[in-house]
């Protein structure tokens, strides 16, 4: 019975301390140190390559060291009957929150306006709404969009989530569906996406979506780079349709020095740490997991892969 973590360097280093403080005693194996793969019945992965999971014949529990699985979902060779637990931790959503309300917060209160205008040493003020008369719209109202929901609620926007299945949340209005998105996105003055990674979410943040926001709309994608079309943000930025941006993920991570979002003025870039993986309490609840499974009871938070998330 063997336990294998796959992910960069860096992360490596952060969980191993915790790991083994929460498996005394098993056998825990860090990639490239893999031994008999036979051996392996749990991976901890992020980014595992291609191949890397058919290789364990006795796999019995998939754990993405994060909420999303498209860094699983996209290998050819994946298992077919192997279930897939994704991250569902109070702390990363807490994380998460904080970042969307930070860059909302940011965007209502022209923030990106006041940078520049400091940058010129120019005295210049905007009128200013307050939170209660701007309207926020979320694409992506499961765990993570629905605690940032609650959370702008709290600061008195005006806020709407939109989801597949336009699931009903107390308080908030919601939308799904294509009819939903257009109602959603015509009354989103800023647009947070926090949608997985699907190939019905695949490029989803276009020039077509732009142009059904409010003119001047803000936009956060903290969800996945892929969901965003780069061009047809620029395009939107250069036009006025969109009027600001805040990313967090991209195509391309690390996002090359060329880019041109690192030095546009309407665009803030982060690192893709809106919400990152926290070990201590990841840690406690991928112990929980395993032990369900051995004992037989349910599993929480297991993905299902026709929906892809
Ligand atoms: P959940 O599975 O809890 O929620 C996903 C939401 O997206 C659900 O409301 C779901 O609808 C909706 N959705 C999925 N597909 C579609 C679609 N085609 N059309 C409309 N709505 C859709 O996931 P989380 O909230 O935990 O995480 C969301 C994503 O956030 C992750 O997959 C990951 O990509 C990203 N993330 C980014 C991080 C960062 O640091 N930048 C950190 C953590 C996560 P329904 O409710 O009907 O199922
Ligand atoms: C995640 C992420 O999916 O950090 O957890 O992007």
């Amino acid at each position: 019975m063997a336990i294998l973590f796959k992910s960069g360097p860096v992360s490596t280093a952060r969980w191993k301390p915790f790991l083994t403080a929460a498996w005394p005693g098993r056998d825990l194996r860090f990639w490239p140190e893999i031994g008999d793969k036979a051996a392996v019945d749990y991976a901890l992965v992020w980014q595992p390559e291609p191949g890397l999971l058919a290789s364990l014949p006795n796999l019995r529990l998939i754990i993405s060291l994060g909420a999303g699985v498209d860094h699983i979902l996209r290998d050819p060779q994946l298992p077919p009957d192997v279930p897939i637990l994704r991250l569902v931790d109070p702390y990363m959503t807490r994380a998460m929150s904080e970042y969307v309300v930070l860059q909302v917060l940011r965007l209502h209160r022209l923030d990106f306006d006041y940078r520049a205008q400091q940058a010129a040493a120019e005295w210049r003020e905007h009128a200013q709404k307050n939170a209660a008369e701007r309207r926020v719209g979320i694409l992506g109202f499961g765990q993570l969009g629905q605690d940032a929901a609650k959370k702008l609620a709290g600061i008195g926007f005006d806020v709407a989530g939109w989801s597949r299945s336009g699931r009903e949340v107390p308080g908030f209005a919601t939308y799904g569906g294509a009819d939903g998105l257009d109602a959603l996105l015509a009354r989103s003055e800023i647009l947070v996406s926090l949608l997985p990674m699907t190939p019905e979410t695949e490029g989803i943040l276009d020039a077509r979506l732009f142009a059904r926001l409010p003119r001047g709309a803000g936009l956060v994608n903290a969800g996945r780079g892929r969901q965003l079309v780069e061009d047809d943000l620029l395009a939107a930025l250069g036009s006025g349709q969109i009027g600001a941006a805040v990313l967090d993920v991209f195509r391309e991570e690390p996002l090359p020095a060329a880019h041109p979002f690192w030095r546009h003025p309407r665009i803030i870039v982060t690192p893709h740490v809106a919400a990152e993986t926290h070990p201590p309490t990841a840690a406690a609840i991928i112990t929980e997991a395993i032990d369900d499974l051995e004992a037989g009871r349910p599993v929480a938070n297991l993905i299902d892969r026709r929906r892809g998330y």
